[in-house]
Parts: structure tokens; sequence; C-alpha cells
């Protein structure tokens, strides 16, 4: 039976999800290394797979920073606008770095295709992925935020093509008023996710003096599979940017130790800063708890890059001088990836202790290396994490031997 007959659910998802097809543009600063880039690229062509995207061409232009204008130089955005015109499925450009509204529009008349810029691709990947309440009105609270500025530009572009003259003194009242829509709103959210946000603090109060541990770390590093893997329960996690976006909180219970595991929003480089703001309730959950475990992909390329962006969001969330244990996961990708077949198991066990004994001195934090998918060294993580936990317990009740 051909596809068309498929009624119902299955099909209409189908529909809603006709393939677009994009490029994407980068601009190289001086002081960036050309392979950093390209991860930096390849980053943001996950992002729009996430968002449902297939990646046609990359283009990069070196200069210091982008022109206020036109992002790219005059002659990348022809070489660009060719490219698009011979290739008539490509109908979206999505741009590294954040866009005025007037480039926004400016772009827009120049490519003819949809723009989007990497804050826009991450609010919209939020959005779709947005399941709870206080999630969706995050998102919607970073979106409108993010809009506001850009409004004028975004406008003198539609003046223009009503024609322009004549229109310049609607046009500006029309922005006058649309300003003031989306500032009522804003504050309609901000209230809404005041009443959220108490209730939240009203639910973590209710837990207890249970020890708090929460996953951070990098978005896609496996905190939702190690959750999975720890609590024995069933989140999300899947190969995608973002499939986390609410927190879970697990009550466990090792031998008789009880404490509360939770797994939250991943971070990225470059979040948009609105999206901080508005998910810091999300994130005060890590905020409040007492043990961090931060998760580490080693196997990704630009890991180091990774933990200077998390240890930063934790900065900003005031968050960095938690007790920390850093979990570096994926070692059986790191092994597929990176060690040949004619090393012997001896020498690949003493090259992930130089590795580890590496990160030891790097950062100052104790370290496990571990495989959340394959088990691997998981005893380790677990003994070292309990340890980590009855310390905490001892600090919070010093004169009872076991709380518990
Ligand atoms: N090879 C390998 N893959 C892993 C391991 N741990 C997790 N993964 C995979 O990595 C992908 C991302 O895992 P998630 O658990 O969703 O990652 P996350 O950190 O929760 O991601 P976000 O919620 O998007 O921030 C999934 O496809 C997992 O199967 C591991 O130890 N080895
Ligand atoms: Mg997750």
């Amino acid at each position: 039976m051909s596809d068309a007959w498929k009624v119902g659910k299955e099909a209409k998802k189908g529909l809603a999800m006709t393939q677009e097809y994009c490029i994407l543009v980068g601009v190289i600063s001086k002081d960036e290394l050309d392979v950093q880039v390209m991860e930096h690229l390849d980053e943001l062509e996950f992002l729009a797979t996430t968002a449902g995207a297939v990646t046609r061409k990359v283009f990069t232009q070196k200069m210091p920073h982008p022109n206020v204008k036109t992002f790219v130089g005059t002659g990348k955005l022809e070489e660009i606008r060719d490219y698009i015109e011979r290739n008539e499925d490509v109908t979206l450009a999505i741009f590294d770095d954040d866009l005025t509204g007037k480039q926004n529009s400016f772009l827009e008349e120049i490519l003819k295709v949809k723009i989007v810029d990497r804050s826009t691709l991450i609010l919209d990947i939020f959005a779709e992925r947005a399941q709870t309440a206080q999630a969706k009105t995050q998102v919607e609270l970073a979106q409108m935020q993010y809009l506001l500025p850009r409004l004028r530009g975004l406008w003198t572009h539609l003046e223009r093509q009503r024609g322009g003259i004549g229109m310049r003194g609607p046009g500006e009242m029309e922005i006058e008023t649309d300003r003031r829509i989306i500032r009522d709103k804003i504050a309609l959210l901000k209230k809404r996710l005041e009443k959220i946000d108490q209730q939240a603090q009203t639910q973590r109060k209710n837990r207890g003096e249970l020890i708090r541990v929460s996953l951070v770390g990098y978005t896609n590093v496996g905190k939702s599979t190690l959750m999975n893997v720890l609590s024995k329960s069933d989140v999300f996690a899947e190969d995608k940017l973002f499939a986390t976006l609410d927190t879970t909180v697990r009550k466990v219970v090792w031998d008789t130790m009880p404490f509360l595991l939770s797994d939250t929003v991943g971070f990225i480089r470059k979040l948009p800063h609105h999206l901080i703001e508005s998910f810091k309730s999300t994130l005060d959950e890590v905020r409040e708890s007492d043990i961090l475990l931060h998760i580490v992909d080693i196997a990704h390329p630009q890991h180091d890059d990774h933990i200077k962006t998390v240890q930063n969001t934790l900065n900003d969330l005031g968050a960095s001088d938690r007790t920390t244990l850093m979990v570096f996961n994926k070692v059986d990708l790191y092994r597929e990836k990176y060690f040949d077949d004619y090393l012997d198991k001896g020498t690949k066990v003493e090259i992930m202790e130089e590795i580890r004994e590496k990160f030891s001195h790097q950062y100052n934090f104790p370290n496990v290396l571990i495989s959340a998918t394959e088990r691997e060294n998981l005893d380790e993580l677990k003994s070292t994490l309990k340890q980590m936990i009855v310390n905490e317990y001892e600090v919070r009740y010093p004169f009872q031997t076991k709380i518990w």
C-alpha cells in the first residue's frame, strides 16, 4: 500500500516534516584556527540536522568581524547567491553568528531564502522540544526577548515590500504597536513563570534533606544515558542536540543510602543569553545541588572547549564552587576512533591511564573514565560518587553517624 493511503497521526507527521535543505555561513576571525572553525561549523550542521534540515554546502570567509550590513563580504555574498540560484531546493541559509534585524532583512532580500541565525536555530529546537508548561513558557520568553530589539530592522524590510512611500508613518506606528504587544507578552510570560517557579520551589523543598546530585555537561555527551544507567529509569536519550529540556529528578537508593539524581538541559557554545536567563529556574536544580557530575564526551575532538563552556556557564549560574566529579564518557568510542588494531591491550590501558593523569593535572577535580552504553567502569564511578555523597551527609549532619 502506498504511503498516501496512510491516514491519521502518522501521515500527518510525515506531511509536516517536508525536507528542508540549507546552506551554512560562518565568518572566521584572525585568531581562530581553521580546524576549530570547521568543527564549530560541524556543530552548526548538527544543530541544523537536529532542527530537521539537510546541509547542502558550507561557506566561510576570513575577516576580522562580520560586516554590519551584509555579514560576509559582497563578493562572498554574490557567490552564495549564485549557489542558491543554481540549487533550487535550498530554502534556508543559516548563519553561525547572531544577525541584527537589518542584516537579516538585507540578506533575505538578496538571497531570497529564509534567513536563520544560530540563536534562532537553537531557540527553534528548544521550542520544538519543550514539553512542560515551564519549558514552553521559558522558550517563548527567550524568543520574545530575542525578537524585541530586532523588530525595527525586520519591519523596514516589510515596509519596503509594501512599497515604502506613504508607509513610513503607519509603519512606524505599527512597529510601536508590535513592540508594545511584545513587551506586554514578555511581562505576561514572566508573571506566568514566576508562578510556575514558586510551585517548583515548594516541590524542591518538599524533597526533604536528601543530598542532591546533578548531571551537567555539554549537549549530547550522554547525561540522560548515564541517568538511566545509574537510576534504572527511562529518560529520553537520543543522538541529537538538546534531547533533554526539562529537568528530571529521581530518588536513587544505593545499598541503603538514598540521594536525588537529576538530569537537565545540556550546554552549548554561544547559547543565547536570553535562553540562559529564562532557563534559570530549570537550572535551579543545578544551582541547588550538593554535587555535580560533569559529564564529558571524551571522543569529541573539541572536548576541552566543551569543558570550558560548561565551566563558564556554571560560573554564570553561581554553581562553579560545587563538589564536582568529572566523568569522561564514551571511552568505547574514543578507542574506536583513535586506537588502531596493532595496539596491544596493555598499551591501550597505559594510554587511557596517561589521559586520565593529564586530566587530573588539567582540572582540579577527581575524575573517572567510563562508557555509559557499554557499562564500562561503572563500579568505580559508583563507589567514588558514593563516597562523595557520604562525605556530604557527614558535613551536613556531623553528629549523626549514619543519617539514612
Ligand atoms: N558510544 C557511546 N555512545 C554513548 C555513550 N553514552 C551515550 N552515548 C550516546 O550519545 C548520544 C547522546 O546521549 P544522551 O544521553 O541523549 O546525551 P545528553 O547529554 O543527555 O544530551 P542532551 O540531553 O541532548 O543534552 C546517544 O545516542 C547515546 O546513545 C557511550 O558511553 N558510548
Ligand atoms: Mg539528555
